[in-house]
């Protein structure tokens, strides 16, 4: 006679019972401000018959921008990746560029796509962000400059890297797709090193629906950008550079200027939700939730969880198979790290044994649903089934093991 192993019925969805949320909690949803004032901006707009082309609101959206962080120029683009292209171009980036692996694709493909090569470089592992330390090791004589991320819109160490930077004679730059309305050392993100590159795309805290933009004090180089990001165009029929089309339209610009007025609101709500998973989560043995410096302002934007296996008795994407048969979308991220994404993983098949802590946060780190269109009830729900899970870490994982793959994860691609 066979024995077979009895389950204990859990009260979550993967023991069968009906998912916790009746309509899927997305990280990343859009935050919306107040849509009387963005369909009036829309109307007028109509009614101006100006849609692109550094029309009113692109200008004003500019102008409001560089006073929000503090810099002579921003200019808008049509998306954060384009931003990030234009940046390296008009600095005259060359060669190799140091970028962390633990980072959004986009900050590799932005280097890649003018034939520029990305070298990864590995993270501290308190902070997330790129390590000065392993920084001075992948400098070669082709290293041109440093991309440093402001990954969940925590500042890299910027002084660390500007003087590495100024011994070494590199560019630096930023990219602050993470952290728009982010301090760092009590000065806004956008200030540090030659630039620093904003994404306000549809999933980011402050969004354009589709946007971006360029943050500098260096009156040349804004001067070169706006060129580039039309085409290279000096007035009329005269093209100075070779330029791409990286303008921003009047209706994103509109959402933009919307989404400014709203930025304290969105703040106070990440925050509230923010304190209300810490008073949940703190307790759970092997989940550790990211610490924002409260004594720094910042977006509060990403929930960002460490899951230890060996402690929490689950790993990070069975964890993330529990909350997404609740209809909880957690996101791994930055999975797998850029170097075992294609081109790279190919360019640098043995990359992974310069970058320890990229591979080990990679297989830890998930980020939950955070924004407007989440309140404290949800939170508390969250909060139940990963305690529920972490609790019954065995009777879960048995059961994740018997349940067919169906649960389809994904990370922030
Ligand atoms: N550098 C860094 C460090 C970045 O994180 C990014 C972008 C960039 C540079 C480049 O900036 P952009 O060129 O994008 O301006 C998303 C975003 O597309 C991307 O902007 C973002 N980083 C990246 C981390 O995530 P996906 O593939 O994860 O997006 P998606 O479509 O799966 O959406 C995420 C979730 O949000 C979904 O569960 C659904 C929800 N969602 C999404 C959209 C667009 C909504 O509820 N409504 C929406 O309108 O890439």
């Amino acid at each position: 006679m066979t024995m077979s192993k009895i389950q204990p019925e859990l009260d979550l969805a993967i023991f069968g019972r009906a998912p916790a949320f009746a309509e899927k909690v997305h990280v990343g949803r859009p935050n919306v401000g107040n849509r009387e004032r963005l369909l009036k901006r829309i109307n007028d707009m109509l009614d101006r018959n100006w849609l692109t082309n550094d029309g009113p609101y692109v200008q004003q959206l500019e102008k409001q921008i560089a006073e929000f962080v503090g810099v002579r120029h921003c200019v808008a683009m049509c998306n954060g990746t384009v931003a990030l292209e234009i940046a390296i171009r008009a600095l005259g980036l060359t060669g190799e560029v140091l970028v962390p692996s633990f980072t959004f694709v986009a900050t590799a493909h932005a280097l890649q796509w003018q034939e520029i090569t990305p070298v990864f470089c590995d993270i501290d592992a308190r902070t997330h962000t790129i390590d000065p330390a392993q920084i001075e090791k992948m400098i070669t004589p082709r290293t041109s400059g440093i991309i440093g991320v402001h990954t969940w819109g925590r500042g890299c160490d910027v002084e660390a890297l500007e003087a590495i930077a100024r011994r070494r004679s590199l560019h630096l730059l930023f990219d602050a797709a993470h952290a728009f309305a982010c301090w760092h050392k009590g000065k806004p993100i956008g200030g540090f090193g030659r630039c620093e590159i904003f994404s306000f795309h549809a999933t980011k805290f402050f969004n354009s629906f589709e946007g971006g933009a360029v943050a500098t004090n260096d009156d040349s180089l804004a001067e070169k950008m706006r060129l580039m990001r039309n085409f290279g165009f000096r007035g009329n029929d005269n093209v100075i550079y070779i330029g791409t089309n990286g303008k921003m339209t009047e209706v994103c610009a509109a959402m933009g200027l919307t989404s400014l007025e709203s930025v304290d609101e969105f703040v106070d709500i990440n925050r509230r939700n923010y304190h209300a998973y810490r008073r949940g989560l703190d307790g759970i043995q092997g989940l550790t939730v990211m610490a924002y410096d409260e004594s720094e302002r910042t977006n509060y934007q990403y929930i960002v969880i460490e899951v230890d296996e060996h402690e929490a008795g689950l790993g990070r994407d069975e964890l993330v198979q529990v909350l997404t048969a609740e209809n909880v979308l957690a996101r791994r991220y930055f999975f797998p790290g850029c170097h075992r994404m294609e081109p790279y993983r190919s360019y640098f098949p043995h990359a992974s044994l310069m970058l320890p802590e990229t591979e080990k946060l990679c297989r830890r780190v998930m980020v939950l649903p955070n924004g407007t269109s989440v309140d404290e009830k949800a939170i508390s729900q969250i909060v139940q089934l990963m305690q529920t899970a972490v609790s019954n870490g065995p009777a879960v994982r048995d059961q994740l093991a018997g349940v067919e793959s169906s649960i389809h994860i994904r990370g922030a691609r």
